[in-house]
């Protein structure tokens, strides 16, 4: 064992959230109930390793439904899709197993409600992000992306009075909230989401980041980089106080170098990211020095979500085929 060099202070919440574990069991059902190949439409979640443990499982990752072949069964991810691939799909005849988060879905349900009501809808989210591609596609006439506070001079709206913001599930909370201040200097009637549209387990994630980071010298986050909630969480942390932080897929990519005068390093992950991958680290953080570990607590979760529904009822069906 190493000299000891400092402590570890434990992010708590962190790792999965209630939409990514409804995802990623949602694939493995659909693999013990229909066999490989399952079909799954983007990355079930943004996780290099729950990607590649599906794969060996027999899940086949495609970017569009038009890769799948007709009358197989594709899961749509976490992230949420657009009325416009559902259509496709079923054109195809595909059998669809929808694994959007419920909070996304909420976001969904918020875009066509205000469409209806012929607003416009300004989004606050990251151009090119699938959750936004999916939300946009529910009222592409009436949403413009608002991606950081440079786009909000190109915002063209028809009634100042009608306006609302809504916002992608997983950005920073301090952002959003100084975007939208920026907005409503431009549109002093604009109108704020029925409910948080960031949601539970991204504002809880950059809480517990933000309890710890003042003491840390580093904070190491496991996630991908693909993945915007776990990307945010390296920042909430910077701006917080920590002196350095960095993203990290595994322990194996962890450079030594970053040690050097650390004596509290900050560890959390991503709502995408699978515990093992955090234990894998708080393992290599042992060997070199910072065996004791406390846990910094800033909420307690416990919201689970049914599995969706087209699973819920084929299980129901073969329970009945085999009785
Ligand atoms: O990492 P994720 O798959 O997605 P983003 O943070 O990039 O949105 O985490 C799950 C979040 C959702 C939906
Ligand atoms: Fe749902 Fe939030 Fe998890 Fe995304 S991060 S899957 S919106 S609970």
């Amino acid at each position: 064992m190493a000299e000891p060099r400092g402590r570890v202070l434990l992010a708590d919440p962190r790792g999965y959230c209630a939409g990514v574990d409804r995802a990623v069991v949602a694939v493995e059902r659909a693999l013990e109930i229909h066999g490989a190949p399952v079909y799954v439409r983007k990355q079930i979640v943004h996780n290099k390793h729950v990607v590649a443990t599906l794969e060996r499982r027999g899940a086949v990752f495609v970017d569009e439904t038009d890769e799948v072949p007709e009358g197989s069964v594709v899961v749509f991810s976490a992230h949420g899709v657009s009325p416009a691939v559902k259509a496709e799909a079923e054109a195809r005849s595909l059998h669809t197993i929808d694994a959007t988060c419920p909070l996304v879905s909420k976001v969904h349900m918020e875009a066509k409600r205000f469409a209806k009501d012929d607003y416009d809808i300004l989004l606050i989210g990251h151009r090119g992000h699938e959750e936004v591609e999916g939300t946009m596609g529910e009222a592409p006439a009436h949403t413009q992306l608002v991606d950081g506070v440079e786009d909000i001079a190109n915002v063209q709206v028809r009634d100042p009075e009608k306006v609302v913001w809504l916002s992608q599930t997983t950005l920073s909370v301090d952002e959003t909230l100084a975007t939208v201040d920026s907005l409503k200097s431009r549109f002093p009637g604009l109108q704020s989401p029925p409910s948080d549209d960031i949601c539970y387990a991204t504002q809880n994630r950059q809480q517990a980041v933000k309890q710890m980071a003042g003491e840390c010298d580093l904070v190491l986050v496991v996630g991908s980089t693909n993945s915007s909630n776990s990307v945010r969480l390296v920042e909430v942390a910077l701006e917080a106080g920590a002196r350095d932080s960095h993203l990290v897929d595994f322990a194996s990519e962890i450079d030594e170098t970053w040690l050097e005068g650390v004596g509290t390093v900050g560890v959390t992950s991503g709502a995408s990211v699978p515990e093992i991958l955090v234990s894998e680290v708080l393992d290599w953080l042992a060997t070199r020095g910072y065996p004791d570990v406390e846990t910094v607590k800033a909420a307690e979760e416990r919201l689970v979500f049914a599995l969706p529904h087209e699973l819920k009822s084929r299980r129901a069906a073969l329970a009945v085929d085999t009785d």
